[in-house]
């Protein structure tokens, strides 16, 4: 008998629990899944919140450690099982200057500043609360943030370097969150989220992802 996954995924269903399923598929990892849901009561359990006392999803579970938020997941597991490479180009200053500079305009100005107001304020407003001028201004500050920071032609076969990243990850899931509240995308971005969508980590994560 094999013995059990050391690791645990905890979370499915929602954009941000994709990011982990679809990093551990490009990684070809071997994890347990414990498919909770957003809202469904199991992230109020007493043994969830003592893997992540947040509340939230995704969280990993590694050996006896813990991990939460989902762009330090995707880190943590590239770095721990690095078998993406890194090129020379994602190894200097300037380069990891850009990384945190693209990965905290994705984080923070895309997803946080604005999809997620959308979320609150729009699909669960009946939680959080209507807040129909908030919600127009973040889908505005969104097509006007993405334009800026990563316009459509300036984007190659990845959002950056020559290699596959987590960056990747956290811009698919951004765009394809975009497109499911009706935001509109120029043919650039259908077209690199066409090439994401064909990877096979990314169709493996659709089906694990699944509530
Ligand atoms: N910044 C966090 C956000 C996590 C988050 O907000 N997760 C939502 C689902 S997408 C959640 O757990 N909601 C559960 C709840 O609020 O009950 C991350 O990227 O992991």
């Amino acid at each position: 008998m094999s013995p059990p996954p050391e690791l645990t995924l905890w979370g499915a269903g929602t954009s941000r629990t994709l990011r982990v399923h679809w990093m551990i598929a490009e990684i070809g990892l071997d994890a347990a899944i414990e498919p909770i849901g957003p809202r469904t009561g199991e992230t109020q359990t007493r043994e969830y919140q003592s893997v992540n006392p947040k509340a939230k999803i995704p969280a990993l579970t590694h050996g006896d450690r813990h991990y939460s938020e989902s762009f330090a997941i995707l880190r943590y597991l590239r770095r721990t099982f690095p078998l993406i490479p890194f090129g020379q180009e994602q190894k200097t200053p300037e380069a990891k200057a850009h990384y945190d500079e693209l990965a905290s305009l994705i984080l923070m100005e895309l997803d946080a500043t604005s999809l997620y107001v959308i979320r609150r304020h729009a699909d669960l407003a009946s939680i959080y609360g209507e807040a129909p001028q908030a919600v127009s201004s973040a889908r505005n500050y969104f097509s006007n943030q993405l334009s800026r920071g990563i316009p459509g032609e300036t984007l190659g076969e990845f959002v950056w370097g020559v290699h596959f990243s987590e960056l990747d990850i956290i811009f698919t899931t951004t765009l394809d969150w975009a497109l499911a509240v009706n935001i509109d995308l120029s043919v650039p971005y259908q077209d690199y989220l066409a090439r994401m969508h064909s990877r096979a980590g990314y169709r493996q994560a659709l089906i694990t992802n699944r509530l």
